[in-house]
């Protein structure tokens, strides 16, 4: 479910760098996976406030996704998906929790 949500938000993406498309599922991948979204606010959060929004998980969904394509076929695979996601983990999940607000 969450990979057909990525794969999805992926699809969408432009290829060339266009800033006024918005992919409207980009902070529903963030939304859904907490793991994913502590290291996307940590990243990604302009204003600080603790949340993604659409704007902010724009270049959120893009950098994740060219981290977790390591073979640069432009798609991300269910294991490419996981493999980034544990990386993710193991380098911000021990701190995702403390750094959440309470
Ligand atoms: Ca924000
Ligand atoms: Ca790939």
């Amino acid at each position: 479910m969450l990979f057909l949500l990525f794969a999805a938000a992926a699809a969408q993406a432009p290829p060339a760098a266009e800033p006024t498309s918005l992919n409207p599922h980009a902070v529903e991948l963030f939304e859904r996976d907490a793991v994913l979204n502590a290291w996307a606010v940590r990243t990604f959060d302009r204003n600080r406030d603790g949340w993604l929004t659409s704007y902010e998980a724009q270049p959120a969904v893009k950098t994740f996704k060219e981290m977790a394509d390591t073979d640069r076929d432009g798609r991300v695979t269910v294991r490419e998906f996981e493999d980034a996601r544990s990386w993710v983990e193991a380098r911000f999940g021990a701190t995702a929790q403390s750094a959440s607000a309470p």
